[in-house]
């Protein structure tokens, strides 16, 4: 593969660093702790790790409340850290992703501190949105907008006015129609271009531009104010995002002919259908964007080849690679939500059943499935590991600012950010030196998931893993390219092949299905039966 295309087939790897590994024993995962295990991922056989924010945060969401863009979190380290584990990693031939996260900052943010200082009409609020409220009084919000953890937008300050805040209270957006907003963030890119990262990862891509009108969300039917992203919407997919993107592309470009190879981005932005996802990946935009389609797609054969097809129709015609996703740091992991009714499978944690042994087979053979499709795919830490979501943390642990503003009725995104059990037979299974408890706890059956245990059996996900993804670099077919579906299969059945040489077929239902006579198995997510593809079972064939 042509080195300068690397990011069109990686699969890529994504640490949450505060629950990845600890190093320093605080209970909570620094950048130490991720150098330590960058031979393990090596060796998984990952080309690049994604790194969600590392930078100086009160963590109010989980450090994407940005304080300083241009340092590491105390708790996580130092730039020297991080400066050594860029280094350490190219060392390994692992690329490193950071994440932008340019809608908003942090309320610390020493701007958005000056601009409470300075006043109305100041030089200093225009970085951000403040606006008089409506009525005589003021007291009447700008907008209608709704916030993402509950509550309004906007929140009113000391001396009358609101600011606007699309996430947390502690978030204010920044306001990109300011000159200055758009000089320090391509600062920013090249400072941590400079220092060797090989890309971003765009927070919210489809939010930063407005309409300077501040029109209010029309309600849906219902009279309800959702957070829909209907088009037109004022806040999300407006046409001037794209100017921001097209500007950020031509810096990474500026990078392209430097000895380290070209700089990319991939899109943050849960926008569907797809045709308005691939907005953003034109030649001249972001490089890819995270399917979300595929994430929310039930486990339903229809459904599963309708998003494949959609997704990669809409993306290949601007150009650009499909990029798959099953979980992240935001989402009810999948095993989880594949052990759920599929109705409901992405209803919030402990509102629902789940099948966790039903859940982890879905996971395998969806694996098999997401690795074997055209483009790259990304694997959140512990998905290799068969982790599920926990689903009964304490609610005094609960840290996910949904929690606080759903008023404690929804229990938000804190079991999908559990630290990775890694060795041992209890808690914290490795997770940081000595016996010291990490900042969420880990449940005790997690000692049958643990890397150390996992390593040792052949039939663990992270072996399915491993195996999959050292044939995925040996295979010419897996990767960039195309898929020709089979046709003539029972309706629950997806098959397809990649040229040259190879077919993957997933079973989504219950009834056994006769393989090809005479395919040679590579890879099958759990044992065939003389022949037959079991229920919910995925398998790669040599053709
Ligand atoms: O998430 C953006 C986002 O839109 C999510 O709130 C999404 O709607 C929701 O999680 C779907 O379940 C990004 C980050 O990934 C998230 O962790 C941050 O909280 C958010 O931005 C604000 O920075």
């Amino acid at each position: 593969r042509p080195v300068d295309d690397w990011w069109r087939s990686a699969v890529v790897y994504q640490v949450y660093p505060r629950s990845f590994a600890d190093a320093d024993g605080n209970g909570t995962g620094d950048v130490n702790g991720i150098r330590a295990r960058l031979p393990y991922l090596a060796d998984l056989g990952i080309d690049a790790i994604w790194i969600s924010p590392w930078y100086p945060s009160p963590l109010l969401d989980g450090g994407y409340d940005v304080s300083d863009y241009r340092d590491i979190n105390p708790m996580f380290g130092t730039l020297a850290d991080a400066d050594a584990l860029i280094a350490e990693a190219h060392e390994l031939g692992l690329r490193i992703l950071i994440d932008l996260v340019p809608n908003h900052c942090s309320w610390e943010h020493p701007w958005f501190k000056a601009a409470l200082a300075a006043g109305k009409g100041s030089p200093e609020r225009d970085l951000f949105w403040f606006r008089d409220g409506k009525g005589e009084d003021g007291s009447i919000p700008p907008t209608n907008w709704p916030a993402a953890f509950g509550g309004l937008a906007w929140t009113r300050i000391d001396d009358g006015q609101w600011y606007l805040h699309l996430f947390d209270v502690s978030q204010p957006d920044w306001n990109w129609d300011n000159p200055k907003v758009i000089e320090e963030f391509d600062s920013i890119l090249r400072f941590w271009f400079d220092r060797g990262v090989d890309g971003f990862r765009i927070d919210v891509a489809d939010s930063m531009a407005k309409d300077p009108s501040l029109p209010d969300i029309v309600p849906a039917a219902d009279g309800a104010v959702t957070r829909d992203k209907y088009v037109g919407h004022p806040t999300y997919d407006q046409p001037a995002v794209h100017k921001i993107h097209q500007r950020w592309r031509r810096i990474a470009d500026e990078y392209a002919d430097t000895p380290q190879g070209p700089r990319i981005f991939v899109a943050e932005a849960w926008l569907s259908p797809a045709d308005r996802l691939a907005m953003y990946v034109r030649p001249n935009e972001l490089h890819s964007a995270f399917n979300f389609d595929a994430l929310r797609c039930p486990w339903e054969a229809d459904e599963q080849r309708e998003v494949i097809d959609h997704t990669t129709e809409n993306l290949w015609a601007v150009g650009a690679p499909a990029t798959w996703v099953l979980s992240n740091h935001d989402t009810i992991r999948h095993r989880t939500r594949y052990g759920r009714d599929q109705k409901e499978a992405g209803a919030p944690a402990g509102t629902v059943p789940t099948d966790l042994e039903l859940g982890r087979r879905r996971a395998r053979a969806a694996a098999l499935l997401e690795l074997a499709l055209p483009g790259g795919a990304y694997v959140y830490q512990g998905d290799e590991l068969g982790l599920y979501e926990v689903e009964d943390l304490p609610e005094e642990v609960l840290d996910d600012p949904t929690w606080e503003r759903s008023g404690h009725t929804i229990r938000g995104r804190d079991g999908c950010r559990v630290p990775i059990p890694w060795s041992g037979t209890e808690p914290p299974f490795g997770f940081g030196p000595g016996q010291g408890q990490p900042w969420l706890p880990q449940p005790a059956d997690w000692s049958a998931l643990t890397v150390e245990a996992e390593v040792k059996d052949p039939d663990s996900h992270l072996s399915l893993y491993k195996e999959a993804l050292r044939i995925r670099r040996e295979q010419e077919a897996l990767g960039e390219g195309r898929l020709k579906w089979d046709r003539n299969c029972p309706s629950d059945v997806l098959s397809f092949t990649r040229d040259p040489g190879f077919r993957c077929v997933v079973n989504l239902g219950a009834q056994p299905y006769d393989l090809p006579a005479q395919s040679e198995v590579l890879l099958s997510s759990e044992p065939l039966d003389d022949g037959k593809l079991p229920g919910d079972t995925a398998v790669w064939l040599k053709v």
